[in-house]
């Protein structure tokens, strides 16, 4: 029999061609992964970039790993070095890899080796409008997203913008590996719902692991 949920976690629940949802896969690490989101942001703090439109995001961002992601007024681009500090980003700690390896292998990614993580933090109403994510080198590589916190509801398109979506709740614990043809979908978070979640209190915060250079 096909077993599409076996009553226990973690569970998985295709999406798409190429995209699986692992549902609560990194629940029981939360509480070690928001430690470890404390101590990069320690570092690097979480900032509201300002997109080449020249707009301030909603959505407050900080990366680990040898190459990070960041917007300013020039454009958005990978780089070794954040171009705000200057400085290196926070080494990606051994549990966000391990995770990210792990999920990656299950969804039918093995050698997924990750040289970038995104730390996206949302508070009341932050949102992330639909967009695509093709500046990494390889597309041929899956992203590997974990949700924390709150819970937001993600919308899911086609391969161009005006593409009909479907939506999905993103809870605490959830992973998502993008692969496959999925990984050119477009894609974007609705307004995040006020609320208090027992490890995050009043924010959501996502990762995403990427294969960038
Ligand atoms: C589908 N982040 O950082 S995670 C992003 O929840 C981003 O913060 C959202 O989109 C967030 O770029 C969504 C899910 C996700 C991440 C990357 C994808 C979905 C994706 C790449 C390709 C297709
Ligand atoms: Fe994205």
């Amino acid at each position: 029999m096909l077993d599409l949920f076996s009553g226990e976690a973690p569970w998985q629940e295709p999406l798409a061609e190429g995209a699986v949802i692992i549902r609560r896969r990194a629940f029981d690490q939360g509480e070690a992964l928001l430690d470890e989101i404390a101590r990069v942001a320690q570092i690097n703090p979480f900032a509201h970039r300002i997109t080449p439109g020249g707009y301030r995001m909603s959505v407050a961002m900080t990366n680990c790993g040898d190459v990070g992601w960041s917007s300013d007024i020039r454009g958005y681009q990978y780089s070794e070095k954040d171009s705000h500090s200057h400085q290196p980003w926070p080494a990606m700690p051994g549990l966000f890899r391990q995770l990210a390896q792990e999920a990656a292998a299950e969804a039918g990614f093995p050698g997924f080796n990750p040289d970038a993580c995104l730390i996206n933090r949302y508070a009341p109403e932050a949102k992330l409008t639909l967009h695509q994510d093709k500046d990494e080198r390889d597309l041929q590589q899956p992203i590997v997203s974990v949700s924390l916190g709150l819970p937001a509801v993600f919308q899911f398109g086609g391969f161009e913008r005006g593409d009909s979506t479907q939506k999905v709740l993103l809870e605490h614990g959830d992973v998502v590996v993008w692969g496959g043809p999925s990984r050119l979908r477009y894609h974007g978070i609705l307004p995040l719902k006020a609320g208090v979640h027992p490890l995050a209190g009043a924010f959501r915060y996502n990762l995403t692991f990427r294969r960038a250079f």
